[in-house]
């Protein structure tokens, strides 16, 4: 099932220079990019996005830490997509993914993980991502060339 997926390059990935790497996995996967915005997240936009973790002890530095710089938001298409790149990221915590992931690769501690990717355990949690961080003009319906040898 064709579906999209937010994801996110958070400040520590692209401090650490990680944007094209991690780009490059996703597209060389076979999904499509269909969104894309380099942007700071302000304190409101954070509040919205991290709303689940609100009474949580860790909230008040997850917000400073993911305002800190700028992240590049994406949203990615292609069949079973929000479990795929949940998959090619790792576990939450990097030092529990394995090598291969994204975290488990270029991660070490908890609250550095280097991205986020909608849960897919949470229905909907891709599109509201999606809705909270792109207008429905900002997102491109086009067919990538190989698109005929991705799928049977
Ligand atoms: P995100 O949302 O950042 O992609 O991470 P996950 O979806 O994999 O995990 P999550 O929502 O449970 O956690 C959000 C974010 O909070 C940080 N965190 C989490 C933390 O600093 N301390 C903690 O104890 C937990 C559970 C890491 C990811």
């Amino acid at each position: 099932m064709t579906e999209r997926t937010f994801v996110m390059v958070k400040p520590d990935g692209v401090q650490r220079g990680l944007i094209g790497e991690i780009i490059s996995r996703f597209e060389d996967r076979g999904l499509k990019l269909v969104g894309a915005k380099f942007m700071r997240i302000d304190q409101e936009l954070a509040h919205d996005h991290y709303a689940e973790h609100e009474d949580k002890p860790f909230f008040d530095d997850l917000v400073d830490f993911i305002t800190a710089g700028p992240v590049m938001a994406m949203v990615w298409e292609g069949q079973d997509a929000t479990r795929q790149v949940r998959k090619m990221m790792g576990e939450t915590d990097p030092a529990e993914s394995d090598p291969g992931t994204i975290r488990g690769d270029f991660g070490l501690d908890l609250g550095r993980n280097v991205i986020h990717g909608s849960d897919h355990e949470d229905p909907g949690a891709n599109e509201r991502e999606i809705d909270l961080f792109f207008d429905e003009e900002e997102l491109l319906d086009w067919d990538r060339i190989d698109e005929t040898w991705l799928y049977e």
